[in-house]
């Protein structure tokens, strides 16, 4: 019999309007397409991880759906190649992108929170939730793994005049969009929209309570996920979304919401802190002195920036920070407990530069 290719090797010249195939919904293209060979195929088809349940993996594919024994480093929305004799030997395909940090705790291992996300909702909403340091983390750990970040700000029928917010996260960087909504007044799917392409995978983050569940919800066009209202004048949240899962928009992307995070520890994320801060960088590369600490040195270009009002400390500050802990959060444990003095120290000497506490 003769085996129908085409289904996973999308034809880039095939007209726009074709029907998109089973895996192409699920956000198969040629990126993952690329990467396997047609022998291996019959004995192992591409599967995309929906959903990690707390005893399995949930799977979809052309004809399949069927769940798995959990294995580690897998994450949802990640390929593979179903072996269905060893299922947890599956192969995983090789990602576009990954959303991960180090989780808290002692034991500070990396945490695998989704993957192939295209682009990544960071939601926070027009109150006590919203934080410029913490918007900058996210951006950062989105740029670090080249997923487009939009920021989301919600609750704009709290507030009389949303327009600082706006302002602010603007200057968070100018390389992301930034969208507001009332979520109740506005309509979130159209603002949404040009990011909610076919065959793309959304995700929502950000802390608990902003609303990440109500826009899910209201992709979907139903009240799929639970959500739950919070005390408004604290901003506190409660955990209602559990569950990794990614949801089917019919002749849509695919949406992912996630639990609200209480921290976002940065791990790997040079280049992403870098873009984030590329003002300062380009400070940085002018001081007179290559390994220039940019504390009391002659000739730091950042300190000069500093003190002429070009740079605002707090910035100066958090870039320092995030800098520390994602160069001690990205080494190996014994290199860790040789950092761990020198970032003590330089976590001190950041707060020590009059900084918020709340980063
Ligand atoms: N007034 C108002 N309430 C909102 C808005 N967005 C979300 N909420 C409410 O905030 C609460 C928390 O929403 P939820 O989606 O569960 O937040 P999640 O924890 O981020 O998933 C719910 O009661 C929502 O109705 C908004 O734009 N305006
Ligand atoms: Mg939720
Ligand atoms: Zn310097």
């Amino acid at each position: 019999m003769a085996t129908d290719w085409s289904a996973l090797f999308p034809d880039s010249t095939a007209p726009a309007r074709r029907k998109p195939t089973a895996l192409e919904q699920l956000g198969w293209d040629p990126f993952f397409a690329q990467q396997i060979d047609a022998g291996a195929l019959t004995a192992t088809p591409p599967v995309r991880v929906v959903a990690v349940h707390r005893n399995g993996l949930q799977l979809a594919g052309d004809g399949i759906d069927e769940t798995i024994p959990s294995g580690s480093e897998v994450a949802v929305g990640d390929w593979l190649l179903l072996d269905r004799a060893r299922p947890r030997s599956s192969q995983v395909l090789e990602r576009k992108s990954m959303i991960k940090r180090r989780a808290p705790g002692r034991d500070r291992q990396t945490q695998l929170i989704a993957a192939n996300i295209d682009t990544v909702f960071v939601v926070t909403s027009c109150n006590q939730d919203f934080n410029v340091a913490r918007l900058e983390r996210y951006i950062a750990m989105a740029f670090e793994t080249t997923i487009e970040p939009v920021i989301v700000l919600t609750k704009t029928d709290l507030v009389d005049d949303p327009a600082p917010y706006i302002e602010a996260a603007h200057a968070v960087s100018n390389r992301v969009p930034v969208v507001a909504l009332n979520v109740h007044g506005d309509e979130p799917a159209k603002i949404l929209a040009n990011w909610c392409r076919p065959g793309k995978t959304v995700a929502f983050v950000g802390s608990s309570g902003v609303g990440k569940s109500t826009l899910t919800n209201i992709l979907l066009g139903a009240p799929v996920i639970e959500t739950r209202g919070i005390r408004e004048n604290d901003a506190r949240g409660r955990h209602t979304t559990t569950r990794r899962e990614l949801h089917f928009i019919p002749g849509g992307c695919l949406v992912l919401d996630t639990p609200g995070m209480r921290e976002l520890q940065l791990t790997d994320a040079a280049s992403g802190i870098a873009h984030v801060f590329e003002d300062i960088e380009a400070l940085a590369v002018r001081c007179r002195f290559t390994d220039c600490q940019h504390d009391t040195e002659p000739g730091c270009c950042i300190q000069a920036a500093v003190a002429d009002g070009r740079l605002d400390l707090t910035r100066f500050a958090r870039w320092l920070k995030l800098q520390a802990e994602d160069a001690f959060n990205s080494a190996s444990l014994s290199e860790r407990r040789e950092k761990d003095r020198a970032f003590g120290k330089l976590v001190r000497s950041a707060k020590n530069a009059k900084t918020r506490s709340d980063f």
